[in-house]
């Protein structure tokens, strides 16, 4: 079928504030449905390509939460009078973010845009997202981002194809006629070429074997946790089709515009529900997912946690056993900067390199595409590795699983088998959520302030009977190893002179006031089987005092530990 459409050039005024964050530009939804407000942001979005947008090829598809659909069809329109030849749209408007950098990469397009707020709650009151992924498959880097945030200050008017029939509900492809010039929307099924990738990183028949039983007589029991994010239907095909597992195994598989009410942000706090569950002593392995499912939490049988940074560093150790990493071999590893340093000590061990960036998927880009990089993480619940651009959800529990079969251990073995050899870093963040901005600007100036005095290092701070001097304080500061780019501010930290750390920043996800954001990170050679919140209550006392936390946000605890 073949239909035609006029170009319509509709005037518009700039809005403020559309200056893309970590990851992309995230806001409430009664925000982005503003008259113009998500066709000004898209349309700068496009601009920012050059001349390298006309004829190409972009993929569009988000987590399915409130306002996606709209969103999806409204950037056909808009994608349609702007030259894009050809767009690749998931089905209903879903993909999970993973899905999209893999697709981008697949198809050699020129980029694609994720709708998602990730881990923020959905539903008309809450928040919805756009971000813009490049050729490589990641999020784009801050230039990018920094132009896009400039053209929405300038912009005059926006390009649209008004009327255009289509339906995204259908899986197939429809060609138009544009002012004469073909454009092609192609619906595609949105789990397919995903779970076609997972079967080329892993051995699924031997990963079956060992989740239906057949390879040791014991069926693995998990509990996969899709918290009514994008992964529903990812885990449905790979988990219950592919792998074999139990329908039991798997719960909250139906995506969700406001995800059931859940706040899909799998830790402590919010899989709750999970956590319980699994607590309760009937499973192996408990996974859960966020909205748009590049996150990941893995707890072992009665809810044993297993923290982002170690879950990073076991995962670094075995890499070899997963059957992509055996082709292709075993490159340097990188984690953000606030994430424990536990995988720096497997990298040594292993005479790799390994790269501290900032906060955010899009500083491991470069190193991975010049073949620098192969497995990543941050403490924020994200790993991932050079298959595609983005961390990787479902990559990370049958990383995990692969583990699990290889050693033929329990999570929790795992792990205390980990620490025995490389010793352990007890590692806790602090979220003060929802803080009003101002007194938050102020006590970071304040502390940095302080911590980059002269004196500063070399001054010791004592709690609990422990002592600390400090070694090094600063404001992270990062140079790209491959484009020499330069990230400055991003995160305050006073680094002690046995290693443990006190890291603070202010998040960039979040869609109104402020969150702080406090990272404490503590190295033991010998005593591994501690509890992490008795072992890092004396630094995040002196970290309380150092920032003066409570006086400047008016809070006396956290709302979420992880
Ligand atoms: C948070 C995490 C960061 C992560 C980012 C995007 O950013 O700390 O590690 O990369 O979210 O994750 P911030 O600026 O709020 O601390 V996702 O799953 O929300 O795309
Ligand atoms: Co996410």
């Amino acid at each position: 079928m073949s239909q035609g459409g006029k170009v319509e050039i509709v005037q518009t005024t700039p809005y403020e504030g559309q200056k893309p964050g970590t990851s992309g530009l995230r806001k409430k939804v009664k925000v982005f449905t503003q008259p113009n407000y998500t066709e000004n942001f898209v349309q700068c979005t496009l601009d920012a390509n050059g001349a390298a947008l006309d004829g190409s090829t972009l993929v569009v598809g988000g987590d399915g939460r409130f306002y996606c659909k709209e969103a999806a069809e409204l950037i056909v329109r808009i994608a349609a009078a702007n030259g894009v030849s050809k767009l690749l749209v998931g089905q209903n408007g879903i993909l999970s973010t993973p899905a999209v950098s893999s697709l981008i990469r697949h198809n050699k397009a020129l980029g694609g845009i994720v709708l998602t707020a990730s881990h923020n709650p959905g539903g008309p009151e809450n928040d919805f997202g756009i971000k813009f992924n490049t050729e490589n498959g990641g999020p784009a880097p801050d230039a990018f981002t920094n132009h896009i945030h400039k053209l929405s200050t300038e912009i005059k008017s926006y390009k649209l194809v008004r009327g255009l029939q289509i339906d995204i509900g259908k899986v197939g492809e429809t060609s138009y006629t544009v002012d004469g010039k073909p454009f092609v929307v192609e619906v595609i099924d949105s789990v397919a070429n995903y779970v076609r990738h997972m079967e080329q990183i892993f051995d699924f028949g031997k990963l079956r074997d060992f989740v239906s039983g057949k390879s040791n007589g014991k069926p693995l029991k998990m509990r996969i946790d899709s918290m009514n994010g994008v992964t529903g239907a990812y885990v449905r095909e790979i988990f219950l089709n592919r792998l074999g597992a139990a329908e039991a195994s798997v719960v909250h598989t139906t995506p969700l515009p406001d995800f059931g009410g859940l706040h899909p942000d799998p830790n402590l706090t919010y899989a709750k529900d999970l956590v319980d569950t699994v607590a309760k002593g009937d499973y192996d392995i408990g996974a859960a997912f966020d909205g748009d499912g590049d996150r990941n939490m893995i707890i072992g049988s009665k809810a044993f946690f297993v923290t982002p940074s170690d879950s990073l560093a076991v995962i670094a150790h075995y890499l070899e056993v997963i059957p992509y990493f055996q082709k292709n071999g075993v490159h340097g590893f990188a984690r953000s900067m606030p994430t424990a340093s536990a995988v720096d000590l497997v990298g040594k061990k292993l005479g790799k390199e390994v790269f501290e960036v900032p906060t955010g998927w899009k500083y491991f880009g470069n190193l991975m595409d010049v073949g620098r990089l192969c497995l990543c993480g941050e403490e924020s619940f994200g790993t991932g590795s050079d298959h595609i651009r983005e961390k990787d959800g479902i990559w990370a529990v049958l990383a995990w699983i692969s583990v699990m079969q290889h050693t033929g251990k329990s999570i929790e073995d795992i792990l205390k088998q980990h620490w025995s050899v490389y010793g352990r870093n007890y590692f806790t963040r602090y979220d003060y959520e929802e803080c009003d901005l101002e007194p938050c600007n102020e006590m970071m100036a304040t502390m940095e302030k302080n911590i980059t005095a002269a004196d500063f290092a070399g001054k010791s701070f004592s709690s609990g009977g422990k002592t600390y001097k400090v070694k090094q304080a600063d404001n992270f500061n990062y140079t790209d190893p491959v484009d020499k780019s330069v990230a400055t501010k991003q995160g305050l930290r006073i680094v002690f002179e046995d290693g443990s750390r006190i890291v603070m920043r202010l998040s960039g996800t979040g869609s109104s006031g402020a969150t702080v954001r406090l990272y404490i990170d503590s190295y033991e050679k010998e005593n591994v089987l501690g509890q992490a919140s008795v072992m890092l209550k004396p630094l995040i006392d002196i970290a309380l005092e150092i920032s003066q936390l409570p006086k400047f946000t008016g809070r006396t605890a956290p709302t979420v530990i992880t």
